[in-house]
């Protein structure tokens, strides 16, 4: 069957496709195709996943309504919690964190006692590089895989097995019991949404959030991203989380302190009638995920520490159209804004140099601009 306006499911393929998958048909998923019979025979392996997703198929969408795993509890926005899919296996060749058996991160519960910011020597350094330039590769893979009717699980398919595919650990999965490989954040989701069945709709923003583990060290980016035909303030909420992050990121260099990163952000923020978020910071990451310095991203806070060379940190801007506060789903890990507007994110891992930083997980392609400028 020929369809007009359709990309390659393949992920990162692109091209414009007109072919569907007879099966498809037949179940009526009217979400996917294919720029030729090559990449449908090379995406097959996964693509026969998505017969085995029921939600996918509009005959049965009743799946909508019916699940409500929290009953009585009152939502802020319109988004609802949709079912989660097992919490997907690493093979034991890969080399993983502390806390991905018992799901404790030892290791960062013995440092958190201290406030000392780590220098990295040259090893750490070329480590923290190979690691984080294979994180932004596993989330653009990500990235280009978003489009209407797919759904976050399949996405964190995608992430979790770019990870496997680069010899990384998805450094989320299992961290103090996360159950999946990433987080996708929609809407008023501010960060930590889980990747559920709910097919992306047109007019979605989607963060997704990206850790990977290799060889020792975490590497840890975000962006987000729009879905099909997005309204002009939720354009404007995206742009403003970038222009915050971009310009936090220029004011990184030896001597600043850390508690200085927040008023750049806030300002940025305010003078453009959005609001900052405060309950979730930047932090320090290495060998650890998360470890001193913690970087609020609003102005006047308490943050210790004074920028040096060898310093790796992450700047992590959420960004709201409305309130500032927070609440958490009864899953204890979905943060969404308090009146339920939508909220944005965009984070790199920098490594402080004698005069700046390095931007570890920066985007090389397309002149480093995140995906959804191709769209603005
Ligand atoms: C204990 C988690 C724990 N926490 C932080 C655990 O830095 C991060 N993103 O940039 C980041 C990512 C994840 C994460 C993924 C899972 N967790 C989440 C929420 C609450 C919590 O309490
Ligand atoms: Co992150
Ligand atoms: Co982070």
């Amino acid at each position: 069957m020929a369809s007009a306006g359709h990309v390659c499911e393949t992920p990162g393929c692109g091209k414009p496709s007109k072919l569907q998958c007879p099966t498809c048909i037949k179940l009526e998923i009217n979400n996917s195709y294919f720029c030729s019979q090559e990449c449908f025979k090379g995406y097959w392996k996964h693509h026969k996943d998505l017969h085995k997703t029921p939600q996918l198929s509009a005959s049965r969408s009743s799946q909508k309504d019916s699940y409500n795993p929290w009953p009585g509890f009152v939502f802020t926005g319109k988004l609802r919690p949709w079912p989660v899919t097992a919490k997907r296996d690493v093979p034991d060749h890969i080399r993983r964190p502390d806390y991905a058996k018992d799901g404790q991160p030892m290791s960062e519960k013995q440092a958190r006692l201290s406030t000392q910011i780590r220098v990295l020597n040259e090893t750490d350094i070329s480590r923290m590089r190979r690691t984080c330039s294979l994180a932004r590769e596993v989330l653009d893979l990500a990235g280009k895989a978003i489009r209407v009717g797919v759904t976050a699980d399949e996405i964190d398919r995608v992430v979790h097995e770019a990870c496997i595919e680069r010899e990384c650990y998805p450094s989320p999965l299992n961290y103090f019991h996360f159950p999946k490989s990433c987080c996708t954040s929609v809407n008023e989701v501010i960060c930590h949404g889980i990747p559920d069945l709910r097919p992306f709709e047109d007019g979605d923003i989607v963060n997704v959030d990206v850790t990977v583990y290799h060889d020792g060290y975490h590497g840890d980016l975000n962006e987000t991203y729009f879905v099909g035909n997005v309204d002009d303030e939720g354009k404007r909420i995206v742009n403003v989380a970038y222009e915050c992050l971009d310009q936090a990121i220029r004011a990184v260099k030896p001597g600043v302190r850390y508690r200085d990163i927040g008023g750049i952000i806030q300002r940025h923020a305010h003078a453009n009638g959005c609001s900052v978020v405060r309950t979730y910071c930047g932090h320090g990451i290495h060998e650890l995920f998360h470890t001193a310095p913690s970087v609020p991203h609003y102005a006047r806070n308490k943050a210790i520490g004074v920028m040096r060379p060898g310093h790796c940190f992450t700047i992590e801007p959420m960004i709201n159209l409305g309130t500032w506060k927070d609440d958490t789903w009864p899953d204890d890990w979905t943060a969404v804004t308090q009146d339920g507007r939508r909220s944005a994110q965009f984070e790199q891992t920098l490594l402080v140099t004698e005069v700046g930083c390095d931007v570890l997980t920066k985007r090389l392609e397309d002149d480093g601009k995140p995906l959804f400028f191709s769209q603005t």
